[in-house]
């Protein structure tokens, strides 16, 4: 019976004092295995005196009984432990971003434009794009730009070197060339918005050899200068996300518009402070026209049966206006800083239902 006792104390401390499942498995091996201690114990009774057996029976069995129910509670605590711990380990914080904010930005240069082309893409404009090395004819000739005439020393065009015909290519001074292939190869009604870039030779305080423009050309049989007037007046509203802007057309002159204007929007300088939509001061922002007979003749259309207009406006200019952007040249400097400070978030893009830009 003091075999009993001890093998008893013996196996319920190893019990208690096993740390991890593995542990507990083993020691049940070696205390209820085949050939484990208590297994052992039982094969002895064949041995012991017969009017002891039936007593030292019901003891051994009791021992193995207390030792098995010890090993399952100890292996459910043991089990619970270790589902607290990987739930531990596996905790998360379902109150965090799902993502973290992407580091990224937009350059201001693509925010308008995505903003641009939202606007009129909402009017029911197309956008079109061309090539930016073009040859004369696309970029000067159709547009009644003729050779010697002094717009394209105006241009200060950036030319490619001589072909063997002597001919030479240019990198576009306007996004106008993509106009006039649409024109070529598209039946009216036209209605297109052109972004792009676009090349001329001049670097100082407000140029850089490289800017973009934004052109738009609508094309069909009675369309007239009210509906241009209109429609850039909507634009304005919808760009600056202003209920009103006034406009104003100043006569102006471009050889592939007729009669061509400049639109300036209200605004007041008071203090030394922009401020867009108010006051009774004038900002010039974009030029327009109705397209000139002859730019319409060289694609082909008859101008008693077609006219329409057409506008374009330098993207830096306008982002610079609404962003509140000082220099232009810092476009083009690739400052990782300048571009956190004004760049914008990639997944908010710009759309006339949730807001134009970022608040
Ligand atoms: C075709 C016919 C007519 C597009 C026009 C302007 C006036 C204009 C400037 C704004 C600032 C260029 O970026 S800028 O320097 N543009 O003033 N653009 S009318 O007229 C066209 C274009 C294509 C076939």
């Amino acid at each position: 019976m003091n075999d009993v006792e001890t093998l008893k104390s013996k196996w319920l401390g190893a019990v208690r004092a096993a740390g991890d499942l593995a542990a507990l498995e083993n020691l049940r091996v070696e205390a209820l295995g085949k050939k484990g201690e208590v297994s052992g114990l039982m094969k002895t009774l064949g041995s012991a005196p017969a009017e002891e057996r039936k007593a030292l029976g019901a003891a051994f069995n009791a021992l193995k009984d207390e030792v098995a129910a010890a090993i399952e509670a100890r292996k459910a605590d043991l089990g619970d432990a270790a589902l607290d711990q990987k739930l531990a380990a596996e905790r998360l914080d379902v109150t965090l971003p799902a993502r973290p904010e992407p580091e990224g930005r937009l350059h201001p240069i693509s925010q308008t434009i995505d903003e641009v082309v939202a606007i009129f893409g909402a009017m029911g404009f197309k956008v079109a794009e061309g090539p930016d090395i073009e040859d004369d004819f696309y970029n000067f000739t159709a547009l009644n730009i003729p050779p010697e005439h002094p717009a394209r020393q105006m241009m200060d065009t950036f030319y490619l070197p001589e072909r063997q015909d002597g001919s030479r290519l240019v990198l576009r001074t306007h996004t106008s060339p993509v106009q006039i292939r649409t024109m070529l190869s598209q039946k009216p009604p036209i209605r297109i918005i052109v972004p792009g870039r676009t090349y001329r030779s001049d670097h100082d305080m407000t140029h850089t050899p490289m800017f973009h423009q934004v052109e738009g050309l609508v094309i069909d049989k009675t369309t007239h200068m009210g509906h241009l007037k209109g429609c850039l007046a909507d634009f304005c509203r919808a760009y600056f996300e202003l209920p009103d802007v006034p406009v104003r057309f100043r006569p102006s002159f471009f050889p592939f518009v007729e009669p061509g204007a400049e639109m300036d929007i209200g605004c007041s300088r008071k203090g030394g402070e922009l401020k867009i939509g108010a006051g009774d001061d004038w900002l010039e922002i974009l030029g327009c026209g109705m397209v000139h007979p002859k730019v319409l003749r060289h694609c082909n259309l008859d101008p008693a049966e077609y006219q329409g207009f057409a506008f374009g406006m330098g993207i830096e200019r306008v982002a610079m206006l609404k962003y509140g952007i000082p220099d232009l040249r810092t476009f083009y400097e690739a400052d990782l800083r300048w571009l956190r400070h004004y760049g914008f978030l990639p997944l908010e893009a710009p759309s006339l239902v949730r807001g134009l830009s970022p608040s």
